[in-house]
Order: structure tokens, then sequence, then C-alpha cells
């Protein structure tokens, strides 16, 4: 008998990854997308299987994490091994202008999810993982941060997680539930367009392409601690094989800077970018080519464009993106999880920033027609 999965938020970045990873592995997956007017499935549409398939591996339901009837019904009806409850409104900027919701969403329904598995009486048979993040640590009280690192939340998105970590540990004590937390620190190509990395990797893309003139940042100067999110779901899934559900800490012990992540995005086509002013005023100019490099990487054919663009500011400050409180420094300790769990991450910094370049010069070629070619079948572990 297969194992059965439930993952909300199959959608997003790390929901495609881990549905991929769980059918590899013989799952049945469950996975619960919101309604939208628009498709918004295109992480797992090489996963999709259409409903008339005979023994379906990945089936998708209508939900929504505000909405306890439904979540119980789901539950109810496909009596999960394992939740992995990734749904969230995860932008932390937008959180300050959805703060209800966010606290509906990522606070209460985690607490839904938990009370759902209780009053079917699935305690037994369940184990859960709570998406947590690197973002509860906030205003940093230790450094590096490790699970018995306090929080201290500088976001509504960050308060909400606070909620659904300890009404997860709260589950567990009170009613011996497997249920675990994953304090992630994640990114990949996948990343949604408006999160710093994929916002840089986007916007180099098309500057190289010259589908894109300059691109507006944030604060600069903040440091984050990114790994792949192809990395991170092997640790999710890991947690809840344990016989004792925990907490951990899921990063690569590396803290990086916004202003760094642009250099090496840029190194990445063989350009060097340097940066110039201070504060609103800050810029970052070109400065060189590696022209046998970016010819490798982006192709002959835009080198002539962009060689005249030597000299020109490609990145500026706005302070629109400015968040009202800040998290200045993440960087995790994932000992813990080396040690309990033998993960260890295969992506390092550099070979994440490729791979997220590789696949946004590609995609960006697409969007620009400048070069024929159909869309490719992903699979993201091969
Ligand atoms: O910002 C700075 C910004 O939006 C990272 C979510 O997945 O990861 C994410 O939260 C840093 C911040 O992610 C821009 O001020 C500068 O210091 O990519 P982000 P986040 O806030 O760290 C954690 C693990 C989560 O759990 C969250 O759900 O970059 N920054 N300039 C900028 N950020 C954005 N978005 N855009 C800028 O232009």
């Amino acid at each position: 008998m297969s194992k059965v999965a439930l993952i909300t938020g199959i959608t997003g970045q790390d929901g495609a990854y881990l549905a991929e990873y769980l059918i590899k592995k013989g799952y049945i997956v469950h996975g619960i997308k919101r309604r939208s007017s628009m498709f918004n499935t295109d992480r797992i549409d090489h996963l999709y299987q259409d409903p008339h398939v005979e023994n379906r591996n990945l089936i998708l339901h209508y939900g929504d994490l505000t909405d306890s009837l439904n979540l119980t019904r789901i539950i109810g009806e496909i009596q999960p091994d394992e939740i992995y409850n990734l749904a969230a409104m995860s932008h932390v900027k937008v959180s300050f202008d959805t703060p209800e919701y966010t606290a509906n969403a990522d606070g209460l329904g985690v607490l839904r999810i938990l009370e759902a598995v209780r009053l079917l009486n699935l305690i037994p048979k369940t184990r859960i993982y709570q998406a947590s993040t690197s973002e509860l640590y906030g205003l940093v009280q230790e450094v590096p941060q490790k699970e018995t690192t306090p929080f201290y939340p500088r976001s509504p998105y960050a308060v909400a997680k606070l909620y659904g970590y300890w009404i997860t540990v709260n589950y567990r004590e009170a009613y011996k539930m497997h249920a675990s937390n994953g304090i992630l620190f994640n990114e990949s190509p996948l990343r949604g367009e408006t999160f710093v990395t994929r916002k840089v990797t986007r916007a180099v893309s098309r500057i190289a392409l010259g589908m894109q003139k300059k691109v507006y940042m944030g604060n600069l100067s903040s440091k984050r601690d990114w790994g792949h999110a192809k990395d991170y779901v092997r640790a999710m899934y890991a947690i809840l094989q344990q016989d004792e559900p925990s907490d951990y800490v899921i990063a690569t012990g590396i803290t990086t800077t916004i202003r760094d992540f642009l250099r090496m995005a840029f190194a990445e086509i063989g350009v060097e970018i340097i940066f110039k002013g201070e504060n609103v005023n800050e810029v970052a100019v070109l400065n060189y080519i590696d022209e046998k490099v970016f010819i490798e990487r982006v192709g002959e054919v835009y080198l002539d464009n962009f060689r005249k663009r030597i000299g020109d500011e490609v990145v500026g400050v706005d302070p629109q993106y400015f968040r009202p409180t800040e998290v200045d420094l993440l960087i995790g300790d994932a000992t813990k999880a080396r040690t309990r769990l033998g993960w260890e991450p295969k992506y390092d910094l550099a070979s994440l920033i490729e791979d997220m370049m590789l696949n946004d010069i590609k995609l960006m070629k697409k969007e620009s027609y400048l070069k024929e070619g159909g869309y490719e079948v992903l699979n993201y572990f091969e």
C-alpha cells in the first residue's frame, strides 16, 4: 500500500519540489490549491494527471487554510499518513498590508489542521510537518540561530508564524501528536518573482538580454542564509520519518548580503558591477564584461548591445521596498539536522545562483520571443 501525503501549498516553491520528491518515493500525493480565475499550477504541471487516469498519484483539491470545514473534510476523506503544511501568505512585506488575513491563514490555519487531525481521531496515524521559518528569529538574539535561540518576530507574517510554531509544539505535548516544525531558510528557481533572490536573477537575465535597463531594490545590506529548496524538501521528509517528533533548523550556515547576491548573479554571466553612493542614493554600475563567459551563458547575439551599456547604472534603490521593521541578519546552525537526520545540502550559494540564473535566462529568452522553443517538461530531481 502506498503512503498518502497531503501537501497544503502544493502550488508553491516548496510544495512543487516536495510533491515530485514524494511521488518518486511511491507516495500518493494530495494537494490543496486555492481557487483562482487564472491557472496557478505552473510549478506542478509536469506532475499533473487527468482525473480520468486510473490510480493517480497526484490529486488536487480546492481549499484554503482559512476554511476549517473544507480542511476537515479533505483530511477526513483522504486519511493521510503525512501532512505537510506549506501553505501561507508568505510575503513578509505584503503581510504589513494584509495583517489580518496573514494571521488567519498563517497562524489559525495551523490550528485548523491540528484540530482536524485530532477531531477525526487520526492522531495515531497522521504525522504533521509545520513550515516554520527563519523569519521567527527576526531581531536576532543569537548568531547563528539554532533550535534553542529565542524568537523575536519583526513582521505580521513572522508573528502569525510564531503562533503556528507554538501551537504545533503545544499539540505535540498535549495530545502526543507526531507534529514537528522545520525552521527553514530557502530559495530556488521556483521562488516567486517578488522575493529578493528571484527578483535579482530575473532582472539580471532581463538586463543581459536587453529587456530591462535597471532594477530597483530595497535594503541592500540585509543578510540572508540562502539554501536550495530542493535540498530542503529532503529534510522535511526526513523529519517526518523520525520515531520522535521534534523541531529542526534547516540552513546552510553561510550568510550573504543582498548586495553580494547581486554581484554574484551578475558574475554568473561574466559581468562585474561596482556599487557607489550610500543609502537611497546607492547605485551599481556595469564595470566589466568577460565576453567569453557572457557568450557562453547568455549568447553571442546579445553581446554587442550589452557592450554599449558599460558605465550604465543597472541597480538603484527605491525606499518603497523598505520594511517598517527589518530583519537584518539571518544565519542558521543546522547541526541538529545534520546529526539526527543525516541531512546535508547538495547546493551551496554559488550553485543555487547558477541554477536560478540558467533557469531565468532560458525563461526570459522565451518571454522575449528572441529564441524559439516549446515548454520543456521539468523534472526537478533529474
Ligand atoms: O527579502 C531585502 C528585504 O522578500 C529578503 C519568505 O519566504 O523567506 C522569505 O522572507 C531580504 C529582506 O524574503 C528587496 O528587505 C532588498 O531583508 O526575499 P525576501 P524574506 O523577507 O527573508 C523566509 C524564509 C520566509 O519564511 C518568508 O515567507 O531582502 N530586500 N531589496 C528585498 N526584498 C524584496 N522582496 N524585494 C526587494 O527589492
